[in-house]
């Protein structure tokens, strides 16, 4: 089954950038874009430090659940903990959207909820993913809509904390 899997990646505690770098690196040829690292205030209410945020699309012989082992994986070598819900962690990786056959995926799994429910509302998302993808679109509650639709409809302090730092490397 070839997919195309739009990722999410962000770090806030160790090295957040090399954390970021290593899943660029482990995609290998199903790297189809990443987005420059961003510097993002931590979204959910939770006190701790700005994140790095990336967005990959990638594309290989995966099903969606493939491509959130992939992440699983990523975030085990990360030495990643899961504690506080939405709170500081060494790597994490969310699958955003799968693609089969230009279909949107979608799934209502409560392990692989896709497209990611709380997408659309999160500009460290989207803002990266509109600079590897202009022409990106997300399926919502409310309809298939362009990602400079989503963003035009997010608080624009929230889209200006978003800060690209450059490079993934
Ligand atoms: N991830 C979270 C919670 N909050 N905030 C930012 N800026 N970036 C993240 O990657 C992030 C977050 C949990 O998935
Ligand atoms: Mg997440
Ligand atoms: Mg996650």
């Amino acid at each position: 089954m070839t997919s195309r899997a739009v990722l999410s990646a962000g770090s806030n505690i160790g090295d957040s950038r090399a954390h970021l770098q290593r899943v660029v690196s482990a995609l290998g040829s199903e790297l189809r874009a990443a987005s420059s690292v961003y510097l993002t205030p931590p979204w959910g209410g939770v006190e701790q430090d700005d994140f790095a945020n990336i967005t990959i699309i990638a594309e290989g012989e995966r099903t969606p659940r493939e491509w959130l082992e992939f992440c699983w994986e990523m975030e085990r070598e990360a030495q990643r903990v899961r504690d506080v819900r939405w709170g500081p962690r060494t790597l994490d990786v969310d699958v955003v959207t799968v693609e089969v056959d230009g279909a949107t995926v979608i799934s209502d799994d409560p392990e692989l909820t896709l497209p990611h429910p709380r997408a659309a509302q999160r500009a460290f998302v989207l803002v990266p993913w509109l600079e590897i993808d202009p022409d990106a679109r997300l399926v919502t509650p409310d309809g298939e809509l362009a990602v400079t639709t989503l963003i035009e409809a997010l608080d624009p302090d929230e889209v200006a904390g978003v800060r690209r730092a450059g490079a993934a490397g």
